[in-house]
């Protein structure tokens, strides 16, 4: 009974922070913006293929339609309301999306926005993504029903009522950011509604949540929702499976809330992650690769287990949210396919791929005055489809960096590498770094201005290994270089300062 009783425990806290990925799919993807009917196809046709295990989604659920800007992206996190309709597709297009995306092993995280409704300032009327009523001034928004009482204009105490003081906790949790209508998650109404649109989520099949704005609510009230959950669907999910919880806490240091406020709940966003590899990656501050040899941990991060990491996030890749201008996106191509390549060859965190729309980026001041515009859409403000071009690249300014070669590769690099520790680092004291992973696989990167010419140790068996970055293994071919690791595990690694991918990745799946 005793040992009954703590397995019960640990298994309900275990299942949390355990991703619900297929077991060996080790890596999501943020398919930011993309359509419902989108996200189906390439689970079929591209991400259960390669390996992804889920699919981040934008918030489903109905949001308000701004005019001025033009429907920007940001939208979508101003609710209404919980019925699923948004310019990515209705409640039909969504069910069957995750059905057929968790029949090919693909499972689908939603953005879960529950700290707020709408701006104070949307107005009132049905400017919304399913029509429904709503008046933002008197906090009516009838089609979930919310009324005044459940929002907390009388708890906050900032003088204009939006969070002004990052180092008062209250205020953070209490006030309205950016001046979003904060809703009362105290009240057991509150709580209740929202643990009813996530239930009704959870039925539908999805594995988890990113929680948005986690760091605006108490984790006391997070936790009260989340006991509320019910257990994942078993027509996809072992009985007693929880929803996998991870919650946006920018924790970049220097403020009273931190990330591990939240370990009761879930895991958290590990913001320090991308800004820091970035920092190192671009050269920045003196640092260099070198200084990656404890990565993790030895940086201040939260504990691996804890932490879902990426390099950029849909905020922070158009300067919005945390970590500033050291964050590298797909607009610098070389040096973010080689920090996604050390993430996910790095042991550490639960890692996340960003997949992207391309906008008219334009600079005023060191300020992108465009950072609001949303994904490709047409003059009625419908999404634009994800295309898909001869050479498996997408059109209509979506980025696909999860089918960009090297980043694809390293996916499947991670997945082949599950488990294995982090083993014969070398670095030479400078940019040029390596490291394996037990006696499955290899990355060296030269990041220096010369030439890189070195033998390495790389832990593997002897034989021919096809480089995943500079091309892929294709029935017993290899399209790119190929490495000859002798029987004492020593390799040759011959990289060029000037490569188009100044590094290398090799791996037992990967030989020839
Ligand atoms: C959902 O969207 C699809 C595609 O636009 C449409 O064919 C279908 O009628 C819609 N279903 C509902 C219930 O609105
Ligand atoms: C500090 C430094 O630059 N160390 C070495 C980095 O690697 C190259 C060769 O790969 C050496 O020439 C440098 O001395």
């Amino acid at each position: 009974m005793g040992i009954y009783f703590l397995l019960l425990i640990v298994g309900f806290c275990w299942a949390q922070y355990n991703p619900n990925t297929l077991s060996g799919r080790t890596s999501i993807v943020h398919l930011f913006e993309w359509r419902w009917a989108d996200i189906a196809l390439e689970c079929e046709r591209y991400l259960a293929p390669n390996g992804f295990g889920g699919v981040q989604i934008s918030p489903p659920n109905e949001n308000v339609i701004i005019t001025d800007p033009w429907q920007p992206w940001w939208e979508r996190y101003q609710p209404i309301s919980y019925k699923l309709c948004t310019r990515s597709g209705n409640e039909t297009e969504f069910r069957d999306m995750v059905t057929r995306c968790n029949d090919v092993g693909v499972h689908i995280y939603v953005d879960a926005v529950i700290n707020h409704m709408c701006g104070a300032n949307a107005g009132a009327g049905d400017h919304a993504t399913c029509g429904s009523y709503f008046n933002a001034k008197t906090e009516d928004f009838p089609a979930v029903p919310y009324s005044g009482w459940d929002f907390n204009d009388g708890k906050c105490k900032s003088r204009s009522g939006d969070i002004e003081n990052y180092h008062d906790v209250s205020q953070v949790r209490d006030c309205r950011l950016v001046s979003l209508l904060d809703l009362a998650l105290e009240k057991d109404y509150v709580r209740f509604k929202v643990a009813e649109y996530m239930n009704y989520l959870v039925d539908i099949g999805v594995a988890g949540f990113r929680i948005d704005a986690a760091k605006h609510m108490w984790p006391g009230d997070v936790k009260a929702i989340l006991e509320k959950l019910k257990d994942l669907n078993t027509k996809w999910f072992s009985a007693g499976a929880k929803p996998f919880i991870y919650q946006e806490v920018i924790d970049l240091g220097g403020e009273p809330i931190k990330g591990s406020d939240y370990f009761g709940n879930g895991r958290v966003t590990e913001f320090k992650y991308g800004a820091k590899l970035g920092t190192v990656i671009r050269k920045w501050n003196g640092e260099k690769m070198a200084y990656l040899k404890n990565w993790g941990e030895g940086w201040g991060f939260v504990p691996s287990d804890r932490a879902l990491v990426f390099v950029d996030n849909h905020d922070n890749q158009r300067g919005h949210g945390a970590g500033g201008a050291s964050i590298l996106t797909f607009w610098d191509p070389r040096l973010y396919k080689m920090a996604v390549g050390f993430m996910l060859a790095h042991p550490y965190g639960f890692t996340r791929v960003m997949s992207s729309f391309r906008w008219p980026r334009s600079f005023v001041n060191g300020r992108d005055v465009n950072d609001w515009i949303g994904p490709p859409s047409n003059s009625d403000g419908s999404v634009k489809p994800v295309t898909i071009n001869a050479d498996t690249t997408c059109g209509n300014d979506w980025v696909c960096e999860h089918r960009w070669r090297q980043i694809k590769n390293m996916v499947i690099f991670r997945n082949v590498m599950d488990g294995q520790p982090f083993s014969n680092w070398w670095d030479n004291g400078s940019n040029q770094v390596a490291f394996g992973r037990g006696n499955k696989g290899f990355i060296v990167f030269n990041n220096d201005d010369w030439n890189m010419d070195v033998s390495l140790q790389t832990g593997l068996p002897a034989g021919t290994y096809c480089d995943v970055i500079s091309g892929q293994k294709e029935g017993n071919k290899c399209t790119g270089k190929q490495v000859y690791v002798s029987v004492d595990g020593m390799a040759n690694f011959q990289i060029s300062n000037n490569a188009e991918d100044p590094f290398v990745a090799i791996h037992v799946n990967a030989k020839l």
